[in-house]
């Protein structure tokens, strides 16, 4: 089956280094060409490095990636499912080379039986073009177990190329006001047991899991330093 993707947004790669030093090494790449990163781009072919971002619908997936490229691109909705389609934004490795950096969002799952059956046939898909996977988990929420079938399902065998991001730390009790959001010393403390509960429950190691706030762009930069490393690795 074929994937298209929507791409939202393209720019060189310097505009994402900047902000993010740990990417860096992404100036000027030449991408291995595996047949496995290849893509049409209607008459082109490019090879990208993917990384994409995948977790159940409302845990904040297209507002993490408008928060890392520092722009509203990908609609993002409180009450409403609002991802369908793939989209993805595009970072040019090399001036006029069809190379790229690639960030894709995902539909969420959760939305609904059928859904998830056609949605789960894309993750798979997708996920053996991808070179990083960012999956997302509410750090305010109670149970894991629905995100952990889902992550048995699709991402057992490839732990190595994920990054688990523990989303809404601001949320997590006890809440506080401080603008720009820091957690406190006891948010702080129930950040770690929730990164200690996510790496049992996941059987991953802690090192894996980051805590940040997508809304709030807090730890967006340990968030990224993880997806560079795991990308590095991938080379
Ligand atoms: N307080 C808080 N709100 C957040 C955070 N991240 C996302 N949100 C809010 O959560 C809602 C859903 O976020 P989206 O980014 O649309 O979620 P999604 O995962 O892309 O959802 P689908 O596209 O339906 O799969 C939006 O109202 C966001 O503003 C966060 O870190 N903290
Ligand atoms: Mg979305």
């Amino acid at each position: 089956m074929g994937i298209s993707v929507h791409v939202l947004h393209q720019a060189p790669i310097g505009i994402l280094t900047n902000r993010f030093r740990s990417l860096d090494f992404l100036n000027g790449h030449t991408v291995q060409k595996l047949d496995r990163r290849r893509w049409h781009r209607g008459e082109k072919t490019s090879h990208d490095l993917q990384c994409i971002f995948i977790g159940k619908t409302g845990y904040g997936k297209s507002t993490t990636i408008n928060s890392i490229i520092g722009k509203e691109l990908f609609a993002t909705d409180a009450t409403r499912s609002c991802t369908k389609e793939l989209y993805c934004a595009d970072f040019m490795l090399r001036d006029g080379e069809e190379d790229f950096f690639s960030l894709g969002d995902l539909p969420g799952v959760g939305e609904s039986v059928a859904a998830d059956r056609e949605y789960l046939g894309w993750y798979r898909d997708f996920l053996a073009k991808t070179d990083c996977v960012v999956y997302l988990l509410r750090a305010d929420q109670r149970d894991y177990s629905i995100d952990c079938q889902l992550f048995d399902s699709l991402l057992k065998e490839s732990r190595g190329r994920v990054v688990i991001g523990l989303n809404y730390c601001d949320k997590v009790e006890p809440v506080n006001r401080r603008s720009p959001f820091m957690p406190t010393a006891e948010q702080e403390r129930n950040i770690s047991l929730k990164v200690q509960e996510a790496a049992n429950c996941f059987s991953v190691d802690p090192a894996r899991i980051i805590p940040f706030s997508a809304a709030e762009g807090w730890n967006l930069d340990r968030l990224m330093m993880a997806v560079a490393r795991v990308i590095s690795h991938e080379l």
